[in-house]
């Protein structure tokens, strides 16, 4: 089996991104399956072609992205992304659409086609915090999701794709608000190895206690 890991570059103004530093940190072989990491840029055009460029030389089984969600206390596993780019900030590019769809003949939403719960699940029994989350945002980490998702549906049939957002490192929220979470990049590396080691089990669960009240 071949998994296609990636991670975001800076954005923001912020000088490392701590999902890259923890995909490269990752394992070459997980479980017997080969791990392949890559860096996409934060950018909506650009991330969407390297995406697709990467499927097409990787052909991998399993694709799985990974960004930062600043403000975040714990690593979230997502549910689902959009058919909506919408950018409170440029991207690295500068481009920075507003209320656009991601892709003209694309529905309006796809789930992730990962055992979403069952990676919660395992991060959680790593002794790591972890939830579902029910929205990857609006912005070039949706877009992620959203494409792969897409060439999964129309270019890459067996191909399942998933993404998982990490909090800050501690030196990024060392000039933050004393309150702003973050986590050690050991911890966001443990994190990311028990998920993807349930998504190459690929057996998802029906425990609720993943689920929300709301
Ligand atoms: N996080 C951003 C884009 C790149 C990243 O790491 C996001 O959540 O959309």
């Amino acid at each position: 089996m071949k998994v296609l890991v990636t991670g975001f570059d800076p954005f923001g103004g912020e000088r490392v991104n701590p999902a890259y530093e923890a995909v490269k940190a990752l394992p070459d072989t997980l479980d017997g399956a080969q791990i392949d990491k890559r860096e996409l840029p934060t950018a909506f055009a650009r991330s969407a072609a390297a995406l697709e460029g990467y499927l097409c030389e990787l052909q991998p089984d399993i694709v799985l992205c990974v960004g930062q969600a600043g403000g975040t206390p714990a690593v979230r596993v997502e549910r689902v992304a959009i058919n909506l780019a919408d950018a409170r900030i440029p991207d690295n590019d500068g481009a920075q659409p507003l209320d656009e769809p991601l892709r003209a003949d694309g529905d309006a939403a796809y789930f992730s086609t990962l055992p979403v719960r069952a990676m919660v699940q395992a991060v959680r029994a790593a002794g790591l915090p972890c939830s579902v989350s029910y929205t990857a945002g609006t912005y070039v980490c949706n877009a992620a999701l959203y494409n792969a998702l897409y060439l999964a549906a129309k270019r890459f049939p067996g191909l399942r794709a998933g993404f998982v957002h990490v909090p800050y490192l501690p030196a990024q929220v060392a000039g933050k608000d004393a309150l702003t979470p973050c986590m050690p990049l050991p911890a966001i590396v443990q994190s990311l190895t028990a998920a993807l080691q349930a998504a190459i089990a690929g057996v998802e669960t029906s425990d609720p206690a993943v689920g929300t009240l709301q």
